[in-house]
């Protein structure tokens, strides 16, 4: 499909969604085409999916390979700007060399040490796929599946897509078939709201997270080091040279960690002989957010649908501000220093070294096996859930 052809077809989505659109409803908006996705992976079909809000004409398109998102289109001061990385084939994702632009990451997001733990009395391990350490599910985690997936409109008249995925027993070491379902919905206040609801048949660990590279600019060629950044946390957890927490929790203050107030991330990020920047090469660590640990902060008044503010970041040349709420008691800020700055990405556009920012919302890295960390264990008769948002507005 020509790329005049996409246009025509976003503009058709956005008619519909709507009928007293505004004048900059939608504008600049270019829709992946449905071809670029069909495609049978591992014996399962795949395909992209598009949801349009009501009211600005915000859209996502996402794919069940590894319950991806894949677009995310936002207002700003100049038209809409899409502000996630991603590529524009099924093909591109299954030949990247960066796995996780998009997806969500699990069992369990981020690492587990030497891919060990202890559930029960009985030792697990996990297959390794970092330094000997297990990183976000292992190789074949579940940003790697094909999910199930069901596109409907909510009770609230909201589009929505449900992805599904049965784990099973021993899938990458971990123990009992998991069932996960991850929901995403598109408000009208330009609100991605993510749900997640998962069972097992037998005692396992879990923690998923959405794991989308963010760049504000709406190219991922740009610096994301122009960012302001704030986090609603006091505090960090530390890491050993292998991003492996030590267990110390460690305060913020009077450190380059403390985004408490508005920030840019570049700012501090080379900061010399700062041991965690050192090790990360940047930023790439879990904060504690504030709800759980640290009690109340006005900052942390804005409680949404159960979820807590845990941080905003705002890009002055687009006018964005993004704010993600989280029910979970940490976030990852991963600020894209790893990329190669080779790969080419969505309208020829390239993944550019830290031009990308992740924000995830989850557990602790390495839970499992710290006994001061909020536990990531599933029982069966229990039911995980979490609940995060990604909001935009425009300043
Ligand atoms: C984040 C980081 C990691 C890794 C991955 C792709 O979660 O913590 O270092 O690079 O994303």
């Amino acid at each position: 499909m020509t790329r005049n052809l996409i246009k025509a077809a976003a503009a058709a989505v956005l008619a519909l969604s709507c009928a007293a659109c505004t004048e900059n409803k939608g504008t600049g908006i270019e829709l992946l085409p449905e071809e670029a996705f069909a495609k049978t992976v591992d014996g399962k079909n795949v395909a992209i999916y598009t949801l349009t809000n009501s009211t600005t004409g915000m859209t996502a398109q996402l794919t069940n390979y590894g319950a991806r998102l894949v677009q995310l289109w936002v207002p700003s001061t100049d038209g809409f700007k899409d502000v996630v990385w991603g590529y524009d084939s099924i093909d591109a994702y299954l030949n990247a060399g960066d796995k996780y632009s998009g997806p969500v990451v699990g069992r369990y997001g981020n690492r587990i040490k030497d891919g060990k733990f202890t559930l029960d009395g009985k030792e697990y391990q996990l297959t390794v796929n970092e330094n000997g350490n297990q990183l976000h599910g292992g190789a074949g985690g579940f940003s790697t599946k094909v999910w199930d997936a069901e596109q409907f409109t909510d009770a609230d008249g909201n589009p929505a897509v449900k992805m599904t995925l049965v784990s099973e027993d021993g899938e990458e070491g971990y123990p009992g078939k998991l069932t996960i379902s991850v929901t995403y919905t598109l408000k009208p206040a330009n609100e991605l709201v993510i749900d997640y609801t998962a069972t097992t048949d037998a005692p396992t660990v879990l923690n998923p997270t959405s794991h989308v590279y963010y760049n504000l600019h709406g190219t991922s060629s740009k610096s994301t080091d122009s960012h302001l950044m704030t986090i609603y946390a006091d505090s960090f957890t530390l890491t050993d040279s292998e991003l492996i927490p030590t267990g110390e929790i460690a305060p913020v203050e009077g450190t380059p960690m403390d985004f408490r107030t508005a920030t840019a991330i570049g700012a501090r990020i080379d900061t010399p002989d700062y041991e965690p920047l050192a090790i990360g090469k940047g930023y790439d660590h879990n904060w504690v957010l504030n709800k759980h640990f640290l009690v109340q902060s006005k900052q942390n008044d804005a409680l949404k649908d159960g979820a807590y503010m845990a941080a905003q970041v705002y890009e002055p040349s687009t006018g964005i501000v993004m704010t993600v709420y989280t029910d979970q008691p940490g976030l990852q800020f991963y600020a894209g220093q790893g990329m190669d700055g080779k790969e080419i990405g969505k309208r020829g556009e390239i993944h550019n070294v830290r031009s990308g920012i992740a924000l995830e919302a989850q557990n602790f890295p390495d839970a499992p096996n710290h006994e001061n960390f909020p536990s990531s264990v599933l029982r069966p008769g229990e039911t995980y859930t979490q609940h995060t948002i990604y909001t935009f507005a425009v300043k």
